[in-house]
Order: structure tokens, then C-alpha cells, then sequence
């Protein structure tokens, strides 16, 4: 008979083997849900022993929250919270006006602007304490976010002396969320933005998606699709748009819209959308007005107009100016801002595509109102895995230049290739356009200081990142791609930051700060790009994808509705050579450069050899600077992309032990895929490239598995993002 205290005795007994057991048990699984915001033990952690923070703002409360939340997660221990500073070890955090220690100390915040802030070791009341100090709240927020970074990073918190303010203004996220929830270009899942439960209900997911913005100085997003449904601006959507700007405001991030430039006759009831009748900017003006009543913070328009059958004001006669400025003039009274996009280019134009944009919007230089940003994506044609910088860089210096790169993968293998796109950014961001002579990178287009003395004072800047951010569980669809919203938004912040310190930064947040684990992984992220334009693209190849989805190879696409959409447009290639001539014997579209990088992207002898077939058409039996023969070098770097991935896929084995078991396996399975399409993009375009020069491998490169037809016929109808 089973007594009472056998009973207890086998529930003991139970107890302990449990005990045992999860003691045993390798770390939790983990999902990736919480970015680089993990908050796992940290040695310096247990050194702050009381935080000093009021919490009388929202975004105080946000930053006191995450602050406890953080230091619990690292030490063990939430803090105790004080008014004064009690002992060592006390950090303090707030401005002068939300924090009497912070007014105390009269720290010299000038250089701060609104959003910068100091991390200072102080001694205050004869206690060694660390001091969070801003001039406004959100920035003792972003203060926070980089105090908790430093101790997620391993760093010290002895001697800390960092002043850290923004060099460009605008850092925004580019949605380009359907109001279905489906995803252009999309690769995690469906929209986060549950457009039918707004405004009633406000998932929690979006305070994450704010902290997560935050924690890396992101301060807008652009919450739909520039292929923008006018709805959006109806009195319906904006009590949804007016909840998400509440939830998002603690943390600094105001709401920005894509507004369809035919929405006064969609949705207005007019008869015209031209820029220049009065009627129509009344409709603009009023609407504005009506936003502005229910997100008083709202940050402005971004526009896609007359590019890629989206209507503009070109469908009256008007130009791009005319367009942005009557925007910009509704937005003006509130303080928002018009981004419209460069990205145009036009099939009837019988000019290059490259040349296009350049050729709309330099002769509007200096015709835009001051609070319109002509945004740019990094190349003149479409995200390509490697592009030269846009030549509009540079070239306009009377207007605000603002950056658009693109964080979802749609040419880079979508969410299956690991791709660290930190030294895409780089890449561009460093490139000299040589407009004012040495030293005129993009960076100082983007921020503003090289055409300082053109722009009126206070001319905005900005960044614009198209987010890789879905429903999925890990928001981007691999844990690999949150890296490339990391590093969009620390590189939004400072555009000078190296890529490669980025990355170990998120490589020590969100998987181990194992220095034996960091190395190994973060050389990895920095080749994998590279190793993409290798299997894709090399030697300055470009938009040679699948038709429509973007998916796979597609270098025999040819025919269909549009030329500039073919791949046969862009490499040109046949018995004799392969490239698209764009120097002055071609398009002439280097002419478009300052003069001394014309001269060197003109000359196929000077030229980066990373870009030799973006501007010049040449002989398969080219001699390139490796000694090899183009079609030899070609098919190398073909080679060597693929190898570079399996190289790839034997570090990530290697490591095992050092991250969970959850999020190795998934790495270790996209790994595999990875490696099965990058021989995919080699093997098709070996074949293809074959069939038309006709000219045998090199000696000991393996031949392509299949036969052309064979690629040519896959078909992939619901691959995801189709636009
Ligand atoms: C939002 C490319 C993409 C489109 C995208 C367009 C743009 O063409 O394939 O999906 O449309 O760029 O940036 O406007």
C-alpha cells in the first residue's frame, strides 16, 4: 500500500530527477524573437548596483523599463531604484530637467542636439556612479540603449567617456507593407501591421519593433508600400496610423506615409490630381491637416511617382518639383517633410536606364522647398548584390540627398543566403564622388556637410532602410538578416562606422560574446556578401534574376513588356563579349560622374575590376588583372562564391557548442540551401554563358550538372515578395 510518505518520497524523488535533468538539459531554445535585445548574464553587469531614473514621461518610463529590464537580464538582479545616488555603482540616467543629480553636475551638453547624449564615470556624493546625461528624453533613451550595449559587448564600465549625437536626422524604415498585409519584396512573413485589429488592438509586437528601432537610433518608419493604396490616407486607416504613432512615440519614432499621388481622385472625389490646380492642393492641404489632428508628430509623405506605372505629376505636364512641392507646402505649417524618390526611368526612353534618374532630376537642383528630401537608392539601377554609387551623389548639390538602401534581400537570395549587407553599405557610403575633389564621399552627401554652404540652415537629412521585417517569429525571416537591420540603423546613426565593428557588436548581442565563437562568425558575415556577388554577379554583372519574383538565375531573360526589365538589356553579351559598354563609346552614362571618376570608370584598363562589366562591353578573351582571360576570371569567381559558402557552412558546423541548439539548426539548414542555389546561379550561368560563346571551361572546373533547358524551365510561381 502506498502510504503518505512513500508518496511524498516518490514526488521528491520525482522532483530531483526533474531537477537533475533540466540541470542537464542544454540553454533554452531560443527563437530569435528577441533580436539583439537578449540580455544574457554579462560579467560587468553586477556593477551597478542602483539605478537613478525618474520615470515622469513615457519615454523616461521606456528608458528606466528597458534599463531594469536589461541590468536584470545581465546580472541576476533588478537594481533598486533610488531618487539620490546611495552608494557605488549607481547609474544615473535623464536630462537636467527630469533628473536633479543630472542638473547638479552641469554637464556641458551643447554638442548634443536633441538627440545625442554622454555616458560619463562620474563621482557624485563621493560615489563612484556612471551618469546618462541628454539634453531631451529621447536621447537618454538612446543613452540607455548604448549603456546596455556596452555591457551586453563585455566592455568595462571604468573610465567610460563617450558623447555620441546623430549625423543625420531622419533614420527611417520603408515598409512596403500592402494594406492585405502582404509584403513587396518581403522574404519574414506576412506584414506586422494588423491593419483589421487596429486601432482596438495594439500587439505588443509593435513596442517590441519600437524598442528594437530605438536601441539602434531608427526614428521613423514608413509604415506602407510605395506602390501606395490611397486608402491608407482615408479617415478609417488613420485612427489605425494615430494608434501605432502612439505606441511608437515613447521611443522616438514618429510615422511617416507613402501617399499615391492620384489620391484626390481616388479617394477625394476630384477629377484631377495635378500638382498645379487649386483645388487639388486644397485637397492636399485639408488632408494634411486632418493627419496632422490624429498624429500630431507625424513625420511626412514618401512618394513613388511616375516610376514603374505609379501615377505623378508628369501625367499633367508638371514636373518632379512641382509634384514634391505641393506636397511639401500641405506638410510645411506642421513641421513634416516630403521624401519623394528618385527612382525613376522609363521603357518609352530610349536612353540607358542607369542615365535616367540622373537626367530627370539635376535640372531641378535647387527647385525643391526646403522641406523636400530627394530620396536615392545606393545605385542607379535596383539594389543589385554590387552597384557603383548613384551618380545623382554628389550632382545635386542645392537639394537634400537622402539614402535609400534596400535591408530585405530581394536580389541577394532573399531570407535563405546568409548576406551581411553592413559592407554593401560601406561600400557606397565610402565611395568618393570626388564632386568637391578628394574626400567627397556619399557619407558627407547623406549628412549634409559637403554641401553645407549651399543648403539653407537646418536642411534635413536622412536614411532610408526598405525593412526586411515580417510576421515571422524572428521578424526577418533568418536570424542572419536581423544583422542587416542592425546594421542599417547603426550606420543611419553614423555613417562612418566600419561595417566589420558593427558586426561584432551584433554578433556579441544576439548570439555569445565567446571570443572563440565572435571571430569566426563575424569573418564569416564580412565574406558572405561578397561570396553573393560572386555566384550572382560577378565582375559588375547585374539584374540577371529570375522574371518578376527576382528568384534564382534568369540571365536568357529576354522579351516580355518591358526591355529594361530583360536581362539580356544589361549584359549585353554575345559570341564576341559581354558587358554593357557605359563609357563615352556607349551610353556615356560614366559622364554622369565627377570628372576624375569618370576617367577611371571610363577606362576598362582603370576601372575596379568590380564594376568592369557595369560600364564596358569587352572581349571574352579580355585579359583581366589576374592574368586570367574574362571568360576564365568569370567562371572563377563563379567557383569560388560557391566554395566561399561551403567554406561557410563548415564554420557554422564548427560551431555548435556555442549558441542553442534552435537557431544552429536553422542557421546550419539555410546554410545548406544557400549552397545548393549559389551552385544553381554558377551552374546556369555557366551554361547560358556557354551557349553563347561557345567556349570550353577552364581546366578543372566542373561542368554544369544539367543542360540550359533544364534551368531555363524552372518555373517558381509562388516564390514569396513577388511584386
Ligand atoms: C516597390 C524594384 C522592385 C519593386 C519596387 C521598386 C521600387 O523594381 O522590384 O518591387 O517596388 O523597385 O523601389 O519602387
Amino acid at each position: 500500500m502506498l502510504t503518505v510518505s512513500t508518496a511524498l518520497r516518490a514526488v521528491f524523488a520525482g522532483l530531483c530527477l526533474l531537477a537533475a535533468g533540466l540541470a542537464a538539459a542544454p540553454a533554452l531554445a531560443e527563437d530569435g524573437y528577441e533580436l539583439w535585445l537578449r540580455y544574457r548574464p554579462a560579467t560587468h553587469a553586477r556593477a551597478v548596483t542602483e539605478l537613478v531614473a525618474a520615470a515622469a514621461t513615457p519615454a523616461q518610463a521606456a528608458a528606466r523599463a528597458e534599463l531594469l529590464r536589461g541590468l536584470a537580464g545581465m546580472s541576476g538582479h533588478r537594481p533598486p531604484l533610488s531618487d539620490t545616488v546611495t552608494r557605488t555603482g549607481a547609474v544615473i540616467v535623464g536630462t537636467a530637467a527630469s533628473s536633479p543629480v543630472v542638473a547638479r553636475l552641469r554637464l556641458d551638453t551643447a554638442d548634443l542636439g536633441r538627440e545625442g547624449y554622454l555616458i560619463r564615470s562620474v563621482v557624485v556624493d563621493g560615489y563612484a556612479a556612471t551618469i546618462i546625461a541628454a539634453n531631451e528624453d529621447i536621447g537618454a533613451l538612446y543613452g540607455a540603449f548604448h549603456f546596455l550595449r556596452l555591457l551586453q559587448t563585455g566592455q568595462t564600465l571604468d573610465d567610460l567617456d563617450v558623447l555620441e549625437a546623430p549625423k543625420v536626422q531622419l533614420r527611417v524604415l520603408d515598409h512596403w507593407d500592402n494594406l492585405d498585409r502582404f509584403v513587396e519584396r518581403g522574404y519574414a512573413g506576412a506584414s506586422i501591421w494588423d491593419w483589421h485589429k487596429l486601432p482596438d488592438w495594439r500587439d505588443p509586437r509593435y513596442t517590441d519593433y519600437a524598442r528594437a528601432n530605438a536601441s539602434v537610433g531608427i526614428n521613423g518608419a514608413v509604415l506602407n508600400n510605395v506602390n501606395a493604396n490611397a486608402l491608407i490616407l482615408a479617415p478609417m486607416y488613420l485612427e489605425k496610423v494615430a494608434a501605432l504613432a502612439d505606441v511608437f512615440r515613447p521611443w522616438g519614432i514618429r510615422i511617416y506615409l507613402s501617399a499615391r499621388f492620384s489620391a484626390p481622385i481616388e479617394i477625394g472625389g476630384l477629377q484631377t490630381a495635378d500638382p498645379l490646380d487649386p483645388t487639388v492642393r486644397r485637397w492636399w492641404r485639408d488632408k494634411a491637416d486632418e493627419i496632422y489632428r490624429h498624429v500630431p508628430d507625424f513625420g511626412g509623405f514618401l512618394v513613388k511617382a511616375n516610376s514603374e506605372g505609379q501615377p505623378g505629376p508628369q501625367d499633367y505636364g508638371r514636373s518632379h518639383a512641382d509634384g514634391a512641392n505641393m506636397l511639401a507646402e500641405a506638410l510645411a505649417a506642421h513641421g513634416g517633410v516630403v521624401m519623394w524618390r528618385a527612382f525613376v526611368y522609363s521603357n518609352e526612353q530610349p536612353d540607358d536606364r542607369a542615365k535616367q534618374a540622373y537626367s530627370e532630376f539635376v535640372p531641378l537642383d535647387g527647385k525643391f522647398r526646403d522641406n523636400v528630401l530627394v530620396q536615392v537608392k545606393n545605385g542607379a539601377i535596383d539594389f543589385q548584390p554590387r552597384e557603383p554609387f548613384h551618380p545623382l551623389f554628389g550632382a545635386m548639390p542645392r537639394t537634400p540627398l537622402m539614402m535609400e538602401f534596400q535591408i530585405t534581400k530581394e536580389y541577394l537570395g532573399f531570407a535563405t543566403h546568409l548576406a551581411y549587407l553592413g559592407p554593401l553599405y560601406e561600400e557606397t557610403l565610402r565611395a568618393d564622388t570626388r564632386a568637391r575633389g578628394e574626400g567627397s564621399t556619399v557619407a558627407k552627401v547623406i549628412d549634409g556637410s559637403l554641401h553645407a554652404d549651399n543648403l539653407p540652415g537646418g536642411a534635413p537629412t536622412g536614411m532610408a532602410g526598405v525593412a526586411n521585417i515580417g510576421a515571422d517569429r524572428n521578424w526577418s525571416g533568418s536570424h542572419f538578416d536581423q544583422a542587416n537591420w542592425y546594421a542599417f540603423g547603426r550606420l543611419a546613426w553614423n555613417p562612418q562606422l566600419s561595417s566589420q565593428a558593427i558586426a561584432g557588436d551584433w554578433v556579441r548581442m544576439t548570439f555569445s560574446n565567446d571570443s572563440a565563437f565572435v571571430r569566426p562568425v563575424v569573418d564569416m558575415m564580412m565574406a558572405s556578401r561578397e561570396a553573393v556577388v560572386d555566384y550572382m554577379t560577378p565582375l559588375g554583372l547585374h539584374h540577371l534574376m529570375g522574371r518578376g519574383h527576382h528568384y534564382g538565375p534568369g540571365p536568357w531573360i529576354a522579351g516580355g513588356p518591358r526591355a529594361d526589365w530583360t536581362s539580356v538589356y544589361y549584359h549585353r553579351a554575345d559570341e564576341d563579349g559581354i558587358g554593357f559598354d557605359r563609357s563615352a563609346t556607349g551610353s556615356d552614362a560614366v559622364a554622369q560622374y565627377a570628372l576624375p571618376v569618370a576617367q577611371i570608370f571610363g577606362d576598362a584598363e582603370r576601372v575596379p575590376e568590380k564594376f568592369l562589366l557595369w560600364f564596358h562591353h569587352l572581349p571574352w578573351d579580355h585579359d583581366t588583372r589576374s592574368g586570367r582571360t574574362l571568360w576564365h576570371e568569370l567562371v572563377h569567381r563563379y567557383t569560388r562564391g560557391v566554395d566561399t559558402v561551403m567554406r561557410m557552412r563548415a564554420t557554422w558546423d564548427g560551431l555548435k557548442g556555442h549558441v542553442d541548439a534552435e537557431r544552429h539548426a536553422q542557421v546550419a539548414a539555410f546554410l545548406t540551401i544557400q549552397h545548393k542555389e549559389a551552385h544553381w546561379w554558377r551552374d546556369a550561368s555557366i551554361a547560358y554563358w556557354q551557349r553563347i560563346n561557345g567556349l570550353p571551361l577552364p581546366p578543372g572546373e566542373t561542368p554544369p550538372p544539367r543542360p540550359l533547358e533544364y534551368y531555363e524551365s524552372l518555373e517558381f510561381p509562388y516564390a514569396p515578395g513577388g511584386g
